[in-house]
């Protein structure tokens, strides 16, 4: 059961999803959908329903990813957590400042364009001469 489902559907956290539960959700939603609370949905209300359910899931994700990266806990993510978390930029950045000066310049650029077989968007499969 993906971790995801549980996010959303068990609501009293027991780790389980019942039948009940599920209902429950959904009625939530009904009932939250149904602004003008007539019983039934119009085609705003209808879009209203899957903007809940798309937003169940987006805040569920979340949730997720920040109990993955929470490393202090507090059940938030401090910008420290997502960097540590996300390194994949810092190497990238380190790679392509050749000169280390913490700046990326053009030449910069162009050299790592060249240099790592990455296809440019340039067209012409001639660049610099080679570094
Ligand atoms: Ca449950
Ligand atoms: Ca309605
Ligand atoms: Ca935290």
């Amino acid at each position: 059961m993906a971790p995801l489902m549980l996010e959303i559907y068990d609501l009293d956290g027991d780790g389980r999803i019942t039948r009940e539960e599920i209902e429950a959700r959904k009625a939530e939603r009904f009932a939250e959908a149904d602004a003008d609370g007539d019983g039934g949905l119009s085609p705003e209300e209808l879009v209203a329903l899957e903007d809940i359910i798309r937003d169940e899931i987006r805040r569920a994700r979340a949730a997720a990813t920040i109990e993955r990266f929470d490393d202090n806990g507090d059940g938030l993510l401090q910008f420290e957590e997502i960097e540590e978390r996300t390194p994949r930029l810092a190497p990238i950045f380190d790679r392509l400042d050749r000169d280390g000066d913490g700046g990326i310049s053009q030449d910069e650029l162009d050299a790592a364009g060249d240099g790592r077989g990455e296809p440019s968007r340039r067209g012409g499969p001639r660049g610099r001469d080679r570094g």
